[in-house]
C-alpha cells in the first residue's frame, strides 16, 4: 500500500489568475480577487490552490513567457499581495502551489537579453544557439527541421539578426528554451525555488518539466504530422537523456522543505519513465499524464483535429494510468480540465439540454479515481466551451491566433477546409477555459465591475451558470462536487489509496470501475451516452446500496438483479457486499 501525505489527500484548484476575480477594476483578474475568493474554495473543499504564472511578463503567452521570477507583474498585484494571499490562505489551513516556467523565460527576460548581446557573452550558452543551414541555392535555413507547439507549422529555431544565428524556441519566439547543460541555469533555477519555497509556498506545478534535457546532437525530426516540412522535435526535446539527474538536483532543495509537486509532462508515456520520475525513489511527487485529454486528437495530424472516441478509450486510459500507479508505487494526478483544454462537460459529454447531469457524472468519476484530486476554475460549476457564435476575435490565446491566421491564408480558396478549421477552434481551443470566471447573474457575472470591459468576453450563459445560483442550492453541480469530495475524503483507504478494476471494459457507453480496500468495495458507473441503457456489466458484483447519484435517487433494477436501467449521463456509486 502507498505511504500516506498530505498531499496525496488534498483537494487541489487550479485558478487562471486573469479570469479568476478582478479586485481592482482594470477588467483583468488579480492577486487580490483569489484572496476575495478563498471562503468560496473553502466551502467547495479545497485543501491547495494552484496559481497559474503571475509573475513579470510580457504576456504573449499569458505568463508562461516571464521576465522576472522574483517579481509579480502589475497587472496581478505586488508582492505584499502574495504575502497576504500566502497569509490568509494559512488562515483557513490551506496552501499555495506556484507554476514553475522554467524551460524557457521570456525573450524580455535579462538573461535572454545578455544571452543574445553578443556570441561571447558569458551567458551566451544560457540559451541554445546554432548556425543555420546553407540550402543548396546558397540561402540559410534553420538548423533543424524541429516545429513550434504554439504554431505547429513554423521553426522552433528563431533567427537573431545581430549574432547571425538561431535560438531554440520551441512554444513561440518569444519563449527561449534555456540550456539546463549549464550548471549556472541549474543553479539559477534552484535559487528561484528557494526564493518562492522561503516565503511560504508549498510547492509547484512544473511547466513542461519532461523537456529540460535535450539531446546534445539536436537531430532532425521525422515525420508526425503528416505532409508538412517543420515537424516536431519531442523525441530529441522530451524525456531527455538527463532528465532525471536534473529532476534529482531539483528533489535536493525540495527536500529542505515539505512540499507538493507535480510535473507536466506531455510526452511522458513510458511507464518505466514515469515510475522513475514519481515511484518511491521518484524526484516529483505526481506528474500530469495528457492521454485523457489527447483522446479526441487523430494520429499523425496536430491537435487541431478530431477522432470519435468512446467509453472504451476511457477506460483503457484510466486501468492503465491508475493500474500502474498502484501496481508500482507511483502517484496520480486526477484532472480533466486545464487552461489548456477545453471545457469537459463540453467535450466528453453533453452541455446542452443534460449540462448538469452530465458535468455531476463526470464529477462522479472523477473524484471516484485514485490520486490527488485536481478542479479547475468553473469546472465545479459545469462551465461551458465558448459557443459557437462567437468571432474567432474574441479567442484571445497565441496558439489559437497562429492557427486561425494559417487557416485564413492556407485556406482562402477552401471554405470547407476554413469551415473544419474554424470547427477545431470550437471544439480545441485553449480559450475555452479561459473565459472570466461566473460569480453571479450581474453583467460581467461578477468577474469585474459592470462597467469594466473584462480583458476577455464573459460566456454568455453567465445569467444561467453562474456560482452564486449554485452555492445555496442542493441539488447544484457545485453542491455534487461538494458532496462527492467530503465523501471521498470520508473513505480515503479506498477512493485515495485503494486498489483499482475496470469493470466490462469493453462495453462502448458505460465507464465502471471497482475501488477497495481491505475492508470496504465500492463501484462508481457512469453512463457515457445520452441514451437510457440497461447495463448488465456487474456481472455477479453484489450491489448492496447505491450511496451517490446525480439523478434523484433510484436505480431500476430490470428483470433480474444483474441488470441495471441508467439515465442519460448517470453516475452513481455503490458499496459493494
Ligand atoms: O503547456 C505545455 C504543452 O505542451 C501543452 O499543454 C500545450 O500548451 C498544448 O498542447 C497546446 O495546445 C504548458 C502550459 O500549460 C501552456 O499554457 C504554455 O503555453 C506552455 O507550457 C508553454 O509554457
Amino acid at each position: 500500500r502507498s505511504p500516506k501525505a498530505w498531499w496525496k489527500e488534498c483537494v487541489v484548484y487550479q485558478t487562471y489568475p486573469a479570469s479568476f476575480r478582478d479586485a481592482n477594476g482594470d477588467g483583468h483578474g488579480d492577486v487580490r480577487g483569489i484572496i476575495e475568493k478563498l471562503d468560496y474554495l473553502k466551502t467547495l473543499g479545497v485543501d491547495v490552490i494552484w496559481v497559474s504564472p503571475i509573475y513579470k511578463s510580457p504576456q504573449v503567452d499569458m505568463g508562461y513567457d516571464i521576465s522576472d521570477y522574483k517579481d509579480i507583474d502589475p497587472k496581478y498585484g505586488s508582492m505584499e499581495d502574495v504575502d497576504e494571499l500566502i497569509a490568509k490562505l494559512g488562515q483557513r489551513d490551506m496552501k499555495l502551489i506556484m507554476d514553475l516556467v522554467v524551460n524557457h523565460t521570456s525573450d524580455q527576460h535579462s538573461w535572454f537579453l545578455e544571452s543574445r548581446s553578443s556570441t561571447d557573452n558569458p551567458k551566451r550558452n544560457w540559451y541554445f544557439w546554432k548556425k543555420g543551414k546553407v540550402n543548396e541555392d546558397g540561402t540559410l535555413a534553420p538548423p533543424k527541421n524541429w516545429c513550434r507547439t504554439l504554431d505547429t507549422t513554423q521553426s522552433a529555431w528563431e533567427w537573431d539578426n545581430k549574432t547571425q544565428e538561431h535560438y531554440l524556441s520551441i512554444f513561440s519566439a518569444e519563449q527561449p528554451d534555456l540550456n539546463w547543460e549549464s550548471t549556472e541555469v541549474r543553479s539559477a533555477v534552484h535559487d528561484i525555488m528557494r526564493f518562492w519555497l522561503n516565503r511560504g509556498v508549498c510547492g509547484f506545478r512544473m511547466d513542461v518539466i519532461d523537456h529540460i534535457s535535450k539531446v546534445q546532437s539536436f537531430p532532425d525530426a521525422e515525420e508526425q504530422i503528416l505532409g508538412q516540412y517543420f515537424q516536431p522535435g519531442d523525441n530529441f526535446f522530451a524525456n531527455g537523456p538527463r532528465l532525471d539527474e536534473f529532476l534529482h538536483e531539483m528533489r535536493k532543495v525540495l527536500n529542505e522543505y515539505d512540499t507538493l509537486t507535480v510535473g507536466e509532462m506531455p510526452f511522458v508515456n513510458d511507464e518505466d519513465e514515469v515510475i522513475r520520475t514519481v515511484g518511491l525513489q521518484g524526484s516529483l511527487n505526481m506528474i500530469f499524464m495528457f492521454e485523457l485529454l489527447n483522446v479526441d486528437n487523430q494520429p499523425g495530424r496536430s491537435k487541431w483535429s478530431y477522432q470519435e472516441w468512446n467509453a472504451t478509450d476511457m477506460k483503457r486510459i484510466h486501468g492503465r494510468t491508475q493500474r500502474l500507479m498502484i501496481d508500482r508505487n507511483g502517484w496520480n494526478a486526477v484532472f480533466s480540465e486545464n487552461h489548456d483544454s477545453p471545457r469537459s462537460v463540453s467535450r466528453f459529454a453533453d452541455d446542452d439540454e443534460w449540462r448538469e447531469y452530465a458535468a455531476k457524472m463526470l464529477c462522479t468519476k472523477h473524484t471516484t479515481l485514485g490520486g490527488t484530486e485536481y478542479i479547475y476554475q468553473g469546472e465545479e460549476l459545469g462551465m461551458r466551451n465558448i459557443p459557437d457564435d462567437w468571432s474567432m476575435t474574441e479567442y484571445k490565446d497565441i496558439e489559437t491566433q497562429n492557427y486561425w491566421t494559417y487557416a485564413c491564408k492556407q485556406y482562402a480558396n477552401n471554405h470547407r477546409k476554413l469551415e473544419y478549421a474554424r470547427k477545431m477552434i470550437q471544439l480545441k481551443a485553449r480559450d475555452h477555459t479561459r473565459t472570466p470566471m461566473q460569480w453571479d447573474p450581474s453583467p460581467n457575472a461578477g468577474f469585474c465591475k459592470p462597467s469594466v470591459k473584462p480583458w476577455m468576453r464573459v460566456n454568455d450563459d453567465y445569467p444561467r451558470i453562474n456560482a452564486v445560483a449554485q452555492l445555496n442550492s442542493p441539488h447544484s453541480v457545485f453542491s455534487y462536487w461538494k458532496h462527492c469530495l467530503e465523501f471521498r475524503k470520508e473513505h480515503k483507504e479506498v477512493f485515495i489509496y485503494g486498489g483499482f478494476e475496470i469493470i466490462d471494459p469493453n462495453d462502448k457507453d458505460v465507464v465502471a470501475f471497482k475501488r477497495f480496500s481491505d475492508n470496504e468495495c465500492w463501484v462508481t458507473v457512469t453512463n457515457f451516452t445520452g441514451k437510457y441503457l440497461e447495463w448488465s456489466g456487474l456481472g455477479d458484483l453484489k450491489v448492496e446500496q447505491w450511496v451517490i447519484g446525480n439523478y434523484p435517487f433510484e436505480v431500476h433494477k430490470v428483470g433480474s438483479s444483474l441488470t441495471i436501467k441508467l439515465r442519460p449521463w448517470e453516475g452513481i456509486i455503490g458499496r459493494c457486499s
